[in-house]
């Protein structure tokens, strides 16, 4: 069978031509306006970038190659005896736009076994983190520190021509993702204690491995949740913070650890993937106020009294979405199949009855749907992962197919330094004065 990297260098040429000619007939056509407020709204609606694993609808979410959720989890190969997709696949799709074969995903999850080893440096970084520094920075540090291995930023000092960036991008990609499990596994056991490491297994897929790093393997289940998990936050088209800021990055030929290490401190923040971790203490704090089984009335008193204090509800609103995530679906179904009697999985229920209809009201957001994040952690929990703040790491492990496939096909096609035109609110006042 043909691999990845084999499949990437046929693809590429035509991808060249095919952005050229693009370029050609549409590139003198405008976008439609730009607005003042888009200065100020964060950018938001603003067309400004090219991304091509993935494109979100705000009506019907996204979509990874032209494939909705449900259409991946049909088509792409699974472990034997499972039934979700296995995130070989779904990368192996992010870069080719194609179904790869059960071989060819098998032959990924040896390629990243044998990738998977961290220089012991980067063990002792870890080591030495105090247990209460979050597993975020934990883990930002880590990637960063990858650098020192860098295939590009080596090829780089040697001179490499521009032609081919994106080989060394490659490698330097599948190392990053292959290294995550054990970066992830190394943190959770030094920060929750849970004793040694165990290995890698090259006859395994890459979500039983990870969740074999946690401790978790011998939950079949949990195993599968994993390869769902991975899959679904891989990629979320490129303006939201961790893709743009990788991205970004990217631009100024940083190399992908350093990319991806920027990535995940965007990914840190509570509006972004942080979230996940934010919905859980939120729930819990509200089953301490108002007891479990409370009633809709007592929940529905809770969230206005989140919405007083000048917070945000987690898990609930988005950017550019503007109906319920297809990634909540995905997890829901998860829940409906393998945990339908959890408590908490009930009261995420009840507080999706409840939320949107008190977000409505308050009439502030423009989605009072929920997100990707208000699902994850009641999931994780229900398997034993309880520790919360460790809930973005594996956000993160997910984000890097994303964010690595769009950085192998940026070197690929030779985009430019990211630049855009700031102005200051005296620039605008002049510009506009008599307009
Ligand atoms: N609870 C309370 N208020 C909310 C809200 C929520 N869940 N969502 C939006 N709002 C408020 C905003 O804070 C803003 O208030 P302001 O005018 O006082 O600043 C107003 O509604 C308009 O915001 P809106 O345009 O709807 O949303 P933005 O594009 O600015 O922000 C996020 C989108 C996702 C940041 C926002 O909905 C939010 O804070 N949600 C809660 C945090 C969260 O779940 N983040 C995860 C998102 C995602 F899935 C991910 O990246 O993982």
């Amino acid at each position: 069978a043909q691999t990845l990297k084999e499949r990437l260098a046929e693809l590429i040429p035509a991808e060249i031509e095919n952005v050229k000619a693009t370029r050609a007939e549409h590139g003198k056509k405008s976008f439609g306006p730009v607005l003042v407020d888009q200065l100020y709204g964060g950018m938001r609606g603003l067309p400004a970038l090219i991304w091509d694993g993935s494109v979100l609808d705000a009506d019907e979410g996204i979509r990874f190659r032209g494939k909705s959720i449900p259409e991946i989890q049909q088509a792409l190969p699974k472990a034997p005896g499972g039934s979700e997709p296995l995130p070989e696949g779904l990368f192996w799709l992010l870069l080719t736009g194609e179904i790869p074969t059960q071989e060819q995903v098998t032959a990924l999850s040896k390629d990243w076994a044998a990738r998977s080893s961290l220089p012991s440096f980067v063990e002792e970084i870890l080591d030495r983190c105090p247990p209460t520094l979050h597993p975020m920075s934990q883990f930002s540090l880590a990637v960063t520190a990858l650098n020192h291995d860098s295939a590009f930023a080596k090829a780089y000092q040697q001179g490499i021509s521009k032609k081919e960036y994106w080989q060394p991008t490659f490698e330097d990609a599948m190392d990053l993702i292959a290294k995550l499990p054990n970066i992830a596994g190394r943190i959770y056991r030094n920060v929750y204690g849970g004793g040694k490491l165990p290995a890698i297994d090259a006859d395994k897929d890459y979500s039983y491995n990870l969740a074999n790093l946690l401790g978790f393997a011998d939950k079949p289940d949990f195993v599968e949740l994993m390869r769902l998990y991975i899959t679904i936050h891989s990629d979320h088209e490129g303006g939201n913070v961790s893709a743009h800021t990788g991205k970004l990055v990217g631009s100024a030929l940083s190399d992908p650890f350093l990319a991806f290490g920027a990535s995940l401190n965007g990914l840190a923040g509570p509006l972004h993937g942080l979230a996940n971790q934010e919905v859980l203490i939120w729930l819990r704090k509200m089953q301490s106020k108002i007891g479990e089984n409370a009633s809709d009335d007592a929940v529905r008193e809770y969230v206005w009294s989140t919405l007083k204090a000048g917070q945000v509800v987690p898990g609930y609103g988005h950017a550019v979405l503007r109906k319920t995530d297809p990634r909540y679906m995905a997890q829901r179904e998860f829940a409906l199949k393998h945990l339908p009697e959890n408590p908490l999985f009930k009261l995420v229920n009840q507080v999706y009855n409840i939320v949107p209809g008190v977000l409505l009201e308050a009439g502030k957001a423009k989605n009072p749907w929920p997100n990707v994040d208000a699902h994850s952690g009641v999931l994780l929990t229900h398997y034993g992962l309880n520790q919360m703040n460790f809930y973005t790491v594996l956000f993160g492990v997910s984000r890097a197919f994303g964010v690595a496939s769009q950085l192998i096909w940026d070197r690929a096609l030779g985009a430019p330094l990211e630049r855009p035109k700031s102005y200051s609110t005296e620039a605008i006042k002049k510009i506009f004065k008599d307009k």
